[in-house]
């Protein structure tokens, strides 16, 4: 090495031990054969046979930072969640994703963006893992799973499949609402930062006496909301498949800390019943004019990870980490959430996952948990069983704040749709989103998405209800698309 080398650690190996090498296996002479007894060779090539783990079934590809969030709006009066109190300033870890895409997807293809935020309160971790849009393409769990099929790839080619993604949504109505949202101007946003974020789910709070409110979350991005043409998305795709992760690492390396503002909706406990539509189905949005937007806080990002792997990677969030002040609601959808993280986390990562780096809550964890691959918080009680003598954790229900659940429904067991209400239907909000929310030339660019997406690939039985489909959500638009068909 010559002297003016510049002075950098010595490579050692997994064991700490200093090692010969960072080139040579070990031979006999020069020219000789590699010997077995070349462990630090073996384990080189054993680190990097183990690299991954498995990439998430959904939101595979994406990128997260960290940063704070700060109440600035008193809203105690619906909640006693530690981390919307007054004056309060919570760290917080947000991961924004796409849904479809594998690891290696571009960020610009047209999906909707996971929105997802572990905030590390001082009553455990609060977990709220939304998506950039306030709806979803389904209503129960049970279709989940067969949605995103359709949307990947087909199993005998391995390719996606335009027609396999109309086919589905063609099929299931109480998809138009989320579908006309992916083909209109929030599916491409120019970058994770010009991107609002919702809970989607209709959440409840809990305040200090007891009283329940059932409340949607909305967080609007301080950037503006921003997005790309699908022909740009296209180029970008072609040019840089890293665009959104680029743009948010380089934005917070630049001192550029993007934000959000958290506004809730708020509806009180008792309206529910009664209210014109289920407002507990998450293809639909409560109007603004019913529940206005309450301000609560600013969430700002401004810490980029320093291992992409040991923070995002393994990042896990779940909405089943709910902490007391907050609580579920009857969505279907919600609920069957909160089995599902918790199981995706311990097959994709491993047992003792929240005792990682991103997951590990930064209050104190005095839980009966012991063992397990890869555990080393050696936070087990002495006594490993409650109830105990021996001093080890008891349950207090006056911390837990689990809430007050809802009137239980009265019946028998059954497989069926939500009741209907005078207002449920699955057209009525996309066409209001259509005619009201969009203006002309976001109809015109929807009309040309739409349009390019059904012309790749689609069969004509479900080009068919396709068109049917969109002259369900606004005949005009409906009428527009069909033209491009008929004129060819
Ligand atoms: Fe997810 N979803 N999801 N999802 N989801 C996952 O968990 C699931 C749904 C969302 O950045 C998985 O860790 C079910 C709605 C985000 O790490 C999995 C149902 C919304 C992320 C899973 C839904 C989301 C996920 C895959 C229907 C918006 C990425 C890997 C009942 C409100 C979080 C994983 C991150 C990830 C299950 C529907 C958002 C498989 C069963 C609705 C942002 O557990």
């Amino acid at each position: 090495m010559t002297q003016d080398a510049p002075k950098v650690p010595h490579t050692t190996n997994n064991a700490g031990i200093p090692v010969e090498s960072d080139e040579h296996s070990l031979t006999i002479g020069p020219d000789g054969p590699v010997l077995l007894q070349d462990h630090y060779l073996i384990e080189k090539m054993a680190q990097f046979n183990r690299e991954r783990v498995p990439e998430r079934v959904v939101h595979a590809k994406g990128a997260g930072a960290y940063g704070d969030f700060r109440v600035t709006n008193d809203v105690s009066q619906f909640t006693r969640a530690d981390l919307f109190q007054p004056g309060r300033r919570t760290p917080m870890l947000a991961r924004f994703s796409t849904v479809a895409g594998e690891q290696g997807s571009p960020d610009t293809w047209r999906d909707p963006r996971g929105f997802a935020l572990k905030f590390y309160t001082e009553h455990g971790n609060y977990d709220l893992v939304g998506n950039n849009t306030p709806v979803f393409f389904v209503r129960d769990p049970s279709k989940f799973q067969d949605f995103i099929r359709s949307q990947k790839r087909r199993p005998d080619n391995g390719l996606r499949d335009h027609d396999m993604q109309w086919d589905f949504w063609t099929l299931s109505p109480e998809s138009a609402h989320q579908v006309t949202l992916l083909m209109g101007d929030r599916g491409i946003p120019r970058g994770y930062r010009h991107m609002n974020g919702y809970g989607s789910h209709t959440y409840m709070w809990v305040n200090e006496g007891g009283q329940r409110f059932w409340v949607k979350y909305h967080f609007e991005t301080d950037q503006g909301i921003e997005f790309l043409t699908q022909a740009d998305a296209d180029r970008i795709a072609g040019e840089d498949p890293d665009f959104h992760r680029r743009d948010l690492f380089d934005s917070i390396s630049g001192g550029e800390a993007p934000g959000w503002t958290l506004k809730v909706q708020v509806m009180p406990f008792e309206d529910a019943p009664d209210y014109r539509f289920n407002p507990f189905d998450l293809t639909k949005v409560w109007p603004h004019a019913d529940y206005p937007l309450i301000e609560v806080g600013r969430m700002t990002l401004d810490r980029n990870p320093e291992d992409y792997f040991v923070h995002i990677e393994q990042a896990a969030f779940e909405p089943s980490n709910l902490v007391p002040g907050i609580g579920p609601s009857p969505d279907k959808m919600l609920l069957g959430r909160l089995f599902s993280y918790p199981d995706a986390h311990r097959y994709r990562i491993g047992a003792n996952y929240t005792q990682l780096p991103p997951n590990r809550p930064r209050s104190p964890v005095s839980s009966y948990a012991k063992d397990g691959a890869m555990r080393y918080d050696a936070s087990a009680a002495a006594r490993p069983y409650a109830p105990n003598s021996y001093g080890g954790p008891a349950a207090d229900p006056a911390r837990s704040g689990e809430p007050a659940g809802w009137a239980a429904a009265a019946g028998e067991m059954v497989r069926e749709a939500y009741s209907l209400r005078a207002e449920d239907d699955d057209w009525g909000q996309p066409g209001t989103l259509v005619r009201q929310v969009m203006d002309d030339a976001a109809r015109d660019r929807l009309v040309s998405n739409v349009a390019g997406h059904l012309a790749d690939g689609v069969s004509a039985p479900v080009l068919a209800r396709a068109l049917q489909y969109w002259r369900a959500v606004d005949k005009g638009v409906g009428d527009r698309i069909a033209a491009r068909f008929e004129q060819a």
